[in-house]
């Protein structure tokens, strides 16, 4: 069992109960606590593109959708922007020239769809809810899960645009291999993977997420976005969670199945995060090299988010207002 004492210790070390969980810190922002009450249904997600996909999800279940409908389609928006380089369309491509995407959703009932690795089709989370619907597996990869998108009706696109080829064409100019998270590749737009998880006026949980990984990572690498339990985790009795950033950390870590199991155990959605991001400073030798952020939110509604260093921010859509936070993070 977790130490609660040692927890606190911990917490207070890094200044946490200082920067009162969920309020925003930026100085444009109002300060407003938003993690202590729930209200349903609402949606959380990763970075500004979170603004309009949460729009998008709650849409679709004001028309009558499911959750996972709502994540579904709320997701969608980032993958088929052209201009958002971390999702689909206009993603950055590997260090080879391929866009491939890492894609995963869950639904109330505990089914869970992934694919990795896919190339040229603009919604890879379509493909991977197909994948939870309609066959006995959990994920499929490369050129199987391609295969298996056109079978069931997805067009074949070519998702390296005019400007990611040029970006493409400059990185290769650059000698050895140091990836980067993708808004440390455009320091002006803030984002990276979304991930997007939605809790009904009824307490079921959804949460769908979708990447073009690391931009310009090495051909075949796969993050945590499309594994079960590393970039997102969803249990219906308990919550759910999502991570971004270096998906190396997430997946030495579990992060997003630790989050869920300490909120299992009694921890709220903000205790949650910051304990999984504790587990990244205390495990992982190189952590300070990168960036990670975790969103949480439980059945009831209540929310969480922390990440490793500052610059990580989340959508929020509850009570009828859709707004942007930063999260508090580990480092300063
Ligand atoms: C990944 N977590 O593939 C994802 C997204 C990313 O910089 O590229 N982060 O690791």
């Amino acid at each position: 069992m977790i130490n609660r004492r040692k927890f606190i210790e911990n917490i207070t070390a890094v200044g946490a109960l200082s920067l009162m969980p969920g309020v925003v810190n930026s100085q444009d922002k109002l300060l407003i606590p938003v993690s202590e009450s729930g209200s349903l249904p609402m949606f959380i997600s990763t970075w500004r593109h979170g603004l309009a996909a949460n729009e998008a999800s709650m849409k679709v279940l004001d028309g009558g959708g499911s959750i996972v409908d709502a994540v579904e389609q709320g997701v969608w928006v980032p993958e088929s922007d052209p201009n958002n380089r971390s999702v689909g369309l206009g993603g950055f491509p590997d260090r080879d020239g391929h866009v491939t995407l890492d894609a995963s959703i869950m639904g109330p009932d505990g089914n869970a769809g992934s694919v990795c690795f896919l190339e040229d089709i603009v919604h890879p989370i379509s493909v991977a809810r197909l994948v939870m619907d309609s066959t006995p597996h959990v994920m499929l990869a490369g050129d199987g899960a391609l295969q298996f998108a056109i079978e069931n009706g997805f067009k074949k696109q070519n998702l390296l645009t005019p400007e990611t080829e040029k970006a493409w064409k400059k990185q290769l100019q650059k000698s050895g291999y140091d990836p980067k998270p993708n808004w440390e590749n455009e320091p002006n737009k803030f984002h990276d993977t979304i991930g997007l998880l939605g809790v009904d006026i009824n307490g079921n949980i959804a949460g769908a997420c979708t990447t073009s990984g690391l931009g310009f990572k090495m051909h075949g690498r796969v993050g945590d976005s499309p594994i079960i339990g590393a970039g997102l985790f969803v249990d219906n009795e308990i919550g759910a969670a999502t991570a971004t950033g270096m998906g190396e950390l997430v997946m030495k870590t579990v992060g997003s199945f630790l989050v869920v199991e300490l909120m299992r155990n009694g921890r709220t959605p903000q205790q949650a995060v910051e304990e999984a991001v504790m587990r990244i400073v205390n495990k992982v030798p190189d952590h300070k090299k990168y960036q990670v952020g975790f969103i949480a939110v439980n059945k009831q509604g209540q929310t969480g988010a922390y990440c490793l260093k500052p610059g990580f921010n989340y959508a929020l859509y509850q009570n009828g207002e859709n707004i942007l936070i930063d999260s508090n993070s580990y480092y300063n």
